[in-house]
């Protein structure tokens, strides 16, 4: 028995499952997840001494890898201070300030602690804004964990087989309503049936937890009419997206401006951060300054900060690393194409920058009804061969790969080699 294993037969007596988020339990493979010790670049160790070039990049926010120097500088640096005021700070303005100053469809800004709270702050907000109660989100989209966005919410829930979480009582998910990714028309049907009730309409603009679904040509603008001619704000929830597709998110990388965003653990560069913004308007509904009560001891921890405005600095300093990226991505996943048509399989990958899927599914994927005739065997059997190449992969079907600029072409060259070994023999 191996260290991991060790610890896991541990967790699971005091905490659910052994894990701390569900996501990264190895249900769906069927062993121990690796305890991880460290990371650094694009590395990442386990406490049985085994490195793996890391592909979940903490669920997104490494975009320049793990272990930055400046970042980790500047998190030392700010603990010197002290590590919690519950006060105001100088680093929160100048975030605000930051995010504000050059994200132009962000005026004004609130940090909390998760993308969690992000985005159900920021529905919160936008119903207190319309004085509407409905609020429409995708099958398959993925919005954290609070009581009303847990409906065909993808990623964690899909993995472990359960359809919606227990404990949600049924009047806290009733304004919810639920639309098909990519298809406008249910769009339509749902803002019609609802005839002004509806405050929003929630998206991941890249759908990235039922697997990496990209939008389909003119889904993001159509949302934005529907939006327009329904009085109902749209949220793009940028969890994933912001500061990764291009430094403004996917709202700059499709051209799509929405009326309100939601950032998580990319805005503290993996701290526990999470923010919402928008309009002015609507952000002038929140508490104090409005009547939508909002509110958090740790939101805005100036250690958080640090580490968060470090690297969006540096990502808007350096914004040559969008490209950097969606190379890597077209080299990483395109070559993952190529292997797959070579050896005639009929499996999909889907990407977008770099996000990316491999999908064991036999169509093509663009919603979350095709993303879950995925075969999660067939899965759990790559996955595990990877793993034992050195390849750390999402423990589920229903994730992404994420790359950073710590991504070498020879570490990705390696990945192929090894993605090769697996489909052709
Ligand atoms: N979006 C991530 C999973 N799909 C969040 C990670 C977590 O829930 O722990």
């Amino acid at each position: 028995m191996g260290r991991s294993e060790e610890l896991f037969e541990r967790a699971v007596k005091r905490i659910p499952g052994g894990v701390n988020s569900p996501v990264r339990a190895y249900g769906a493979i069927g062993m121990a997840p690796r305890f991880i010790s460290r990371a650094d670049g694009c590395h990442i160790y386990d406490v049985d001494g085994n490195s793996y070039v890391d592909y979940i990049d903490s669920w997104g926010p490494m975009i320049l890898g793990h272990n930055h120097p400046e970042i980790r500088e500047a998190v030392v640096k700010a603990c010197a201070d002290g590590l919690s005021f519950g006060c105001a700070t100088e680093i929160e303005v100048e975030m605000a300030e930051f995010i504000c100053e050059h994200l132009p469809h962000v005026e004004m800004v609130r940090m909390v602690n998760s993308g969690t709270e992000a985005v159900m702050s920021a529905i919160r907000a936008a119903r207190g804004f319309t004085g509407r109660d409905k609020i429409i989100k995708f099958a398959g989209c993925y919005h954290g964990h609070s009581d009303a966005l847990l409906v065909s919410a993808g990623s964690g829930v899909m993995t472990s087989g359960v359809p919606d979480s227990a404990g949600v009582p049924k009047g806290c998910t009733q304004d919810t309503m639920t639309a098909v990714y990519n298809d406008l028309d249910s769009v339509r049907a749902l803002l019609e049936q609802a005839q002004g009730q509806v405050a929003a309409v929630i998206v991941e603009a890249v759908g990235a937890n039922m697997g990496v679904v990209p939008p389909k040509k003119g889904f993001l603008e159509g949302l934005r009419s529907l939006c327009d001619q329904h009085g109902t704000l749209l949220i793009f929830d940028e969890v994933i997206t912001g500061f990764r597709l291009a430094f403004g998110g996917a709202a700059e990388y499709f051209g799509v401006t929405p009326d309100m965003v939601t950032y998580g653990k990319i805005i503290g560069a993996g701290m526990p951060v999470g923010a919402y913004g928008g309009r002015r308007e609507i952000m002038e509904m929140v508490s104090p300054a409005g009547p939508v009560y909002q509110a958090g001891t740790l939101s805005g921890n100036p250690i958080a900060m640090a580490a968060g405005l470090t690297q969006l600095k540096y990502l808007y300093e350096h914004q040559e690393v969008y490209k950097i990226l969606e190379e890597k991505g077209q080299k990483l996943y395109g070559g993952m194409e190529e292997i797959l048509k070579e050896a005639r399989s009929e499996y999909h990958v889907n990407h977008v920058s770099s996000l990316g899927s491999l999908f064991f599914a036999k169509e093509e994927v663009v919603d979350y009804t095709s993303a879950k005739t995925s075969d999660t065997k067939a899965f759990a059997d790559y996955f595990l061969a990877m793993l034992k190449q050195g390849i750390h992969l999402a423990p589920s079907q229903f994730e992404a790969m994420f790359l950073s600029t710590a991504h070498t072409d020879e570490v990705i060259e390696d990945t192929l080699s090894k993605v090769r070994n697996y489909f052709i023999k």
